[in-house]
Protein backbone atom coordinates (compact mmCIF):
# COMPACT_ATOMS: atom_id res chain seq x y z
CA UNK A 1 0.00 0.00 0.00
CA UNK A 2 0.90 3.57 -0.93
CA UNK A 3 0.65 5.98 1.90
CA UNK A 4 -0.49 9.67 1.36
CA UNK A 5 2.62 12.37 1.35
CA UNK A 6 4.66 14.77 -0.64
CA UNK A 7 7.27 12.86 -2.56
CA UNK A 8 9.05 15.55 -5.10
CA UNK A 9 11.82 13.50 -5.38
CA UNK A 10 10.25 11.01 -7.20
CA UNK A 11 8.35 13.05 -8.99
CA UNK A 12 11.46 15.01 -10.05
CA UNK A 13 12.93 11.64 -11.27
CA UNK A 14 9.89 10.77 -13.58
CA UNK A 15 10.09 14.13 -15.43
CA UNK A 16 13.94 14.18 -15.28
CA UNK A 17 13.24 10.58 -17.67
CA UNK A 18 11.07 12.65 -19.47
CA UNK A 19 10.52 14.49 -22.93
CA UNK A 20 7.08 14.49 -23.94
CA UNK A 21 4.84 15.24 -20.93
CA UNK A 22 1.48 15.91 -20.79
CA UNK A 23 0.49 17.91 -17.82
CA UNK A 24 -3.35 17.26 -17.16
CA UNK A 25 -6.03 19.56 -15.28
CA UNK A 26 -9.28 18.78 -13.71
CA UNK A 27 -12.76 18.96 -15.08
CA UNK A 28 -14.64 22.09 -14.26
CA UNK A 29 -10.93 23.71 -13.76
CA UNK A 30 -10.15 26.44 -10.92
CA UNK A 31 -7.49 28.36 -9.94
CA UNK A 32 -5.28 25.74 -8.54
CA UNK A 33 -5.85 23.30 -11.10
CA UNK A 34 -5.03 26.18 -13.88
CA UNK A 35 -2.32 27.95 -11.89
CA UNK A 36 -0.20 24.84 -11.02
CA UNK A 37 -0.53 23.55 -14.11
CA UNK A 38 0.54 26.75 -15.71
CA UNK A 39 3.50 26.97 -13.30
CA UNK A 40 4.63 23.37 -14.50
CA UNK A 41 4.26 24.09 -18.04
CA UNK A 42 6.84 27.27 -17.68
CA UNK A 43 9.35 24.89 -15.31
CA UNK A 44 9.08 22.21 -17.82
CA UNK A 45 9.37 24.23 -20.64
CA UNK A 46 13.00 25.84 -18.88
CA UNK A 47 14.14 22.62 -18.24
CA UNK A 48 13.83 22.31 -22.22
CA UNK A 49 10.79 19.35 -21.89
CA UNK A 50 8.16 19.65 -25.04
CA UNK A 51 4.56 20.20 -22.94
CA UNK A 52 1.23 19.60 -23.67
CA UNK A 53 -1.76 21.14 -21.35
CA UNK A 54 -4.88 19.11 -21.51
CA UNK A 55 -8.12 20.21 -19.77
CA UNK A 56 -11.10 18.29 -20.22
CA UNK A 57 -13.61 21.72 -19.73
CA UNK A 58 -13.13 25.14 -20.78
CA UNK A 59 -10.94 27.89 -18.95
CA UNK A 60 -13.09 29.92 -16.64
CA UNK A 61 -12.39 33.91 -18.41
CA UNK A 62 -11.51 34.97 -15.59
CA UNK A 63 -8.26 32.62 -15.71
CA UNK A 64 -7.35 32.99 -19.35
CA UNK A 65 -4.89 36.01 -18.39
CA UNK A 66 -3.01 32.54 -16.78
CA UNK A 67 0.45 32.20 -18.96
CA UNK A 68 -0.39 29.42 -21.35
CA UNK A 69 -3.61 29.33 -21.02
CA UNK A 70 -4.77 29.63 -24.87
CA UNK A 71 -2.34 26.76 -25.13
CA UNK A 72 -4.72 24.01 -22.83
CA UNK A 73 -6.57 21.51 -25.14
CA UNK A 74 -9.33 19.08 -24.84
CA UNK A 75 -8.06 16.01 -25.60
CA UNK A 76 -9.86 14.45 -28.81
CA UNK A 77 -8.32 11.14 -28.77
CA UNK A 78 -5.12 11.20 -31.12
CA UNK A 79 -2.65 12.95 -28.47
CA UNK A 80 0.39 11.29 -27.80
CA UNK A 81 2.25 9.14 -27.61
CA UNK A 82 3.71 10.53 -23.81
CA UNK A 83 6.69 9.72 -21.97
CA UNK A 84 5.06 11.34 -18.76
CA UNK A 85 1.67 11.80 -18.10
CA UNK A 86 1.61 14.64 -14.84
CA UNK A 87 -1.92 15.43 -13.25
CA UNK A 88 -2.38 18.49 -10.93
CA UNK A 89 -4.75 19.14 -8.21
CA UNK A 90 -7.01 16.50 -9.60
CA UNK A 91 -8.87 14.25 -6.59
CA UNK A 92 -9.75 11.09 -8.36
CA UNK A 93 -9.71 9.23 -11.55
CA UNK A 94 -12.84 10.62 -12.63
CA UNK A 95 -12.19 14.27 -12.23
CA UNK A 96 -9.70 13.83 -15.00
CA UNK A 97 -12.33 13.62 -17.26
CA UNK A 98 -11.75 13.11 -21.48
CA UNK A 99 -8.31 13.46 -20.17
CA UNK A 100 -8.50 9.97 -19.08
CA UNK A 101 -7.28 8.81 -21.92
CA UNK A 102 -4.20 10.08 -22.19
CA UNK A 103 -2.91 7.09 -19.42
CA UNK A 104 -3.32 4.79 -22.24
CA UNK A 105 -0.54 6.59 -24.95
CA UNK A 106 1.65 8.14 -21.80
CA UNK A 107 4.62 5.43 -20.77
CA UNK A 108 4.62 6.47 -17.12
CA UNK A 109 2.02 8.77 -15.03
CA UNK A 110 2.26 11.31 -11.79
CA UNK A 111 0.30 13.43 -9.48
CA UNK A 112 0.56 16.24 -7.63
CA UNK A 113 -2.43 16.69 -5.40
CA UNK A 114 -3.63 18.18 -1.62
CA UNK A 115 -7.14 16.51 -1.87
CA UNK A 116 -7.50 13.95 1.20
CA UNK A 117 -9.45 12.06 -0.16
CA UNK A 118 -7.29 10.93 -3.17
CA UNK A 119 -7.22 7.35 -3.84
CA UNK A 120 -3.54 7.45 -5.06
CA UNK A 121 -4.34 6.76 -8.60
CA UNK A 122 -0.96 7.29 -10.31
CA UNK A 123 2.20 5.36 -10.39
CA UNK A 124 3.70 8.14 -8.65
CA UNK A 125 1.97 9.70 -6.18
CA UNK A 126 2.56 13.15 -4.70
CA UNK A 127 -0.07 13.95 -2.30
CA UNK A 128 -0.29 15.67 1.19
CA UNK A 129 -4.21 16.31 2.37
CA UNK A 130 -3.03 19.04 4.35
CA UNK A 131 -1.71 21.66 1.77
CA UNK A 132 -4.18 24.27 1.40
CA UNK A 133 -3.30 23.92 -2.69
CA UNK A 134 -1.77 21.94 -5.20
CA UNK A 135 0.43 25.15 -6.08
CA UNK A 136 1.82 25.36 -2.34
CA UNK A 137 3.24 21.63 -3.68
CA UNK A 138 4.50 22.82 -6.97
CA UNK A 139 6.54 25.42 -5.50
CA UNK A 140 8.25 22.60 -3.22
CA UNK A 141 8.12 20.57 -6.64
CA UNK A 142 10.19 23.53 -8.00
CA UNK A 143 12.94 23.87 -5.69
CA UNK A 144 13.81 19.86 -6.48
CA UNK A 145 13.97 20.67 -10.05
CA UNK A 146 16.41 23.51 -9.27
CA UNK A 147 13.70 26.06 -11.47
CA UNK A 148 14.55 29.41 -10.10
CA UNK A 149 11.32 31.39 -9.66
CA UNK A 150 10.10 33.90 -12.39
CA UNK A 151 7.24 37.03 -12.29
CA UNK A 152 5.32 34.61 -14.80
CA UNK A 153 5.54 31.32 -12.20
CA UNK A 154 4.91 33.74 -9.48
CA UNK A 155 1.53 34.93 -11.02
CA UNK A 156 0.62 31.00 -11.71
CA UNK A 157 1.34 29.97 -7.96
CA UNK A 158 -0.37 32.99 -6.47
CA UNK A 159 -3.33 32.01 -8.47
CA UNK A 160 -3.34 28.87 -6.58
CA UNK A 161 -2.88 29.24 -3.50
CA UNK A 162 -5.01 32.80 -3.35
CA UNK A 163 -8.02 31.07 -4.92
CA UNK A 164 -7.87 27.75 -2.94
CA UNK A 165 -6.92 29.24 0.48
CA UNK A 166 -10.22 32.06 -0.37
CA UNK A 167 -7.72 34.68 -0.28
CA UNK A 168 -5.78 33.53 2.59
CA UNK A 169 -9.16 32.91 4.43
CA UNK A 170 -10.30 29.47 5.16
CA UNK A 171 -8.93 27.40 8.50
CA UNK A 172 -6.30 25.37 5.89
CA UNK A 173 -4.23 28.47 5.59
CA UNK A 174 -0.88 28.17 7.17
CA UNK A 175 2.60 29.81 7.62
CA UNK A 176 3.83 27.64 4.39
CA UNK A 177 1.52 29.92 2.24
CA UNK A 178 3.09 32.87 3.54
CA UNK A 179 6.67 31.91 3.23
CA UNK A 180 5.71 30.79 -0.18
CA UNK A 181 3.81 35.03 -0.35
CA UNK A 182 6.86 36.78 0.37
CA UNK A 183 8.94 34.23 -2.17
CA UNK A 184 6.40 35.55 -4.83
CA UNK A 185 6.34 39.52 -3.43
CA UNK A 186 10.28 39.29 -4.61
CA UNK A 187 9.26 38.62 -7.91
CA UNK A 188 7.28 41.97 -8.56
CA UNK A 189 3.84 40.41 -8.20
CA UNK A 190 0.91 42.67 -8.88
CA UNK A 191 -1.22 41.61 -5.99
CA UNK A 192 -3.22 44.60 -6.46
CA UNK A 193 -4.34 43.95 -9.97
CA UNK A 194 -4.56 40.19 -9.63
CA UNK A 195 -6.69 40.51 -6.65
CA UNK A 196 -9.16 43.05 -7.98
CA UNK A 197 -9.52 39.92 -11.28
CA UNK A 198 -9.56 37.04 -8.86
CA UNK A 199 -11.50 38.51 -6.20
CA UNK A 200 -13.44 41.84 -7.11
CA UNK A 201 -14.95 41.59 -10.50
CA UNK A 202 -17.54 40.00 -11.70
CA UNK A 203 -18.86 39.24 -15.14
CA UNK A 204 -22.54 40.88 -15.41
CA UNK A 205 -24.00 37.86 -16.35
CA UNK A 206 -22.75 36.59 -12.52
CA UNK A 207 -24.28 39.94 -10.45
CA UNK A 208 -27.72 38.97 -12.45
CA UNK A 209 -27.42 35.55 -11.29
CA UNK A 210 -26.43 36.07 -8.19
CA UNK A 211 -29.82 38.31 -7.74
CA UNK A 212 -31.65 35.00 -9.43
CA UNK A 213 -30.09 32.95 -6.54
CA UNK A 214 -30.54 35.53 -3.49
CA UNK A 215 -33.93 35.09 -4.68
CA UNK A 216 -34.34 31.39 -4.03
CA UNK A 217 -33.16 31.65 -0.64
CA UNK A 218 -34.52 29.70 2.16
CA UNK A 219 -33.30 28.78 5.71
CA UNK A 220 -33.89 25.83 8.22
CA UNK A 221 -33.16 24.61 10.80
CA UNK A 222 -33.78 27.96 12.35
CA UNK A 223 -31.18 29.51 9.71
CA UNK A 224 -28.55 26.85 10.40
CA UNK A 225 -28.61 25.36 7.09
CA UNK A 226 -29.45 27.79 3.95
CA UNK A 227 -30.17 26.31 0.39
CA UNK A 228 -30.52 28.52 -2.71
CA UNK A 229 -30.81 27.10 -6.34
CA UNK A 230 -30.77 28.11 -10.02
CA UNK A 231 -32.43 26.21 -12.61
CA UNK A 232 -31.38 26.11 -16.53
CA UNK A 233 -34.10 29.17 -16.99
CA UNK A 234 -32.19 31.62 -14.58
CA UNK A 235 -29.00 30.64 -16.52
CA UNK A 236 -30.35 31.14 -19.69
CA UNK A 237 -32.47 34.55 -18.29
CA UNK A 238 -28.87 35.55 -17.42
CA UNK A 239 -26.75 34.52 -20.49
CA UNK A 240 -24.76 32.74 -17.47
CA UNK A 241 -22.80 30.03 -17.91
CA UNK A 242 -22.27 26.85 -15.34
CA UNK A 243 -18.76 28.95 -13.71
CA UNK A 244 -20.78 32.05 -12.65
CA UNK A 245 -22.36 30.26 -9.77
CA UNK A 246 -19.58 28.71 -8.31
CA UNK A 247 -19.19 31.39 -5.48
CA UNK A 248 -22.59 32.03 -5.00
CA UNK A 249 -23.25 29.92 -2.09
CA UNK A 250 -21.00 31.69 0.19
CA UNK A 251 -23.73 34.26 0.24
CA UNK A 252 -26.12 32.15 2.00
CA UNK A 253 -23.23 30.81 4.12
CA UNK A 254 -22.30 34.20 5.36
CA UNK A 255 -25.40 34.29 7.55
CA UNK A 256 -24.64 34.94 11.01
CA UNK A 257 -26.60 31.16 12.56
CA UNK A 258 -25.59 29.40 9.50
CA UNK A 259 -23.78 27.01 10.05
CA UNK A 260 -24.04 25.00 6.26
CA UNK A 261 -25.63 26.12 3.14
CA UNK A 262 -26.00 24.70 -0.70
CA UNK A 263 -26.36 25.60 -4.06
CA UNK A 264 -28.06 23.42 -6.43
CA UNK A 265 -28.14 24.02 -9.83
CA UNK A 266 -29.70 22.44 -13.25
CA UNK A 267 -26.37 21.11 -15.03
CA UNK A 268 -26.83 19.49 -18.41
CA UNK A 269 -28.17 16.60 -19.67
CA UNK A 270 -30.53 16.54 -16.45
CA UNK A 271 -28.10 16.37 -13.85
CA UNK A 272 -28.04 18.66 -10.49
CA UNK A 273 -24.90 20.12 -9.44
CA UNK A 274 -24.58 20.77 -5.66
CA UNK A 275 -22.12 23.43 -3.67
CA UNK A 276 -21.99 22.89 -0.48
CA UNK A 277 -20.54 24.51 2.11
CA UNK A 278 -20.06 24.42 5.92
CA UNK A 279 -18.06 27.16 8.65
CA UNK A 280 -15.76 25.77 10.90
CA UNK A 281 -16.06 23.22 12.83
CA UNK A 282 -18.89 21.87 10.87
CA UNK A 283 -18.11 19.41 8.34
CA UNK A 284 -19.93 18.58 4.85
CA UNK A 285 -17.85 16.51 2.88
CA UNK A 286 -18.84 13.61 4.57
CA UNK A 287 -22.73 14.20 3.20
CA UNK A 288 -21.01 14.81 -0.51
CA UNK A 289 -19.46 11.77 -0.12
CA UNK A 290 -23.17 9.68 0.84
CA UNK A 291 -23.89 10.90 -2.60
CA UNK A 292 -21.23 9.67 -4.33
CA UNK A 293 -19.56 13.46 -4.31
CA UNK A 294 -16.36 14.55 -2.29
CA UNK A 295 -13.83 17.65 -1.96
CA UNK A 296 -12.84 19.26 1.70
CA UNK A 297 -14.23 18.97 4.59
CA UNK A 298 -15.79 22.62 4.31
CA UNK A 299 -16.38 23.22 1.00
CA UNK A 300 -17.29 19.83 -1.42
CA UNK A 301 -19.77 19.60 -4.18
CA UNK A 302 -21.99 16.60 -5.52
CA UNK A 303 -23.16 15.31 -8.92
CA UNK A 304 -26.75 13.62 -8.96
CA UNK A 305 -29.67 12.91 -11.36
CA UNK A 306 -32.79 15.43 -11.03
CA UNK A 307 -35.52 16.48 -10.98
CA UNK A 308 -34.35 19.48 -9.24
CA UNK A 309 -36.23 19.98 -6.44
CA UNK A 310 -36.35 15.70 -5.31
CA UNK A 311 -32.51 16.01 -5.50
CA UNK A 312 -32.35 19.12 -3.28
CA UNK A 313 -34.79 17.19 -1.10
CA UNK A 314 -32.13 14.55 -0.55
CA UNK A 315 -29.14 16.17 -0.12
CA UNK A 316 -31.11 18.74 2.54
CA UNK A 317 -32.76 15.65 4.86
CA UNK A 318 -28.94 14.05 4.94
CA UNK A 319 -27.62 18.06 6.03
CA UNK A 320 -30.74 17.98 8.70
CA UNK A 321 -29.48 14.68 9.76
CA UNK A 322 -25.72 15.78 10.13
CA UNK A 323 -26.70 19.21 11.71
CA UNK A 324 -28.27 17.00 14.46
CA UNK A 325 -26.02 13.92 14.57
MN1 LIG B 1 -6.84 22.62 -5.19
Amino acid sequence: MTEMSRKPEAVAEAIRKAQRIAVCSHVNPDGDTLGSAAAMRLALTKLGKEVSLFCDGKVPDVLAFLPGAGEIRIPTGKEGPFDLMLAVDVSDEKRLGACTALREVSAHTVQIDHHPTNPLYMEVNSVDGSAPATAVMIREQLKVLNVDLTPEIAVCLYTGISTDTGNFSFASTNAECFSIMSELMEQQLPLARLNRILFRDHAMPQVKLLSRALGSLKYFENGQIATMKLTRDDFNGCHALSEHADTLVNYALDTIGTRMAMLAREAGGGKIKFSLRAKEPDTINDVAQAFGGGGHPQASGITMDGPLEAAMDKVLDAMIRKLNG
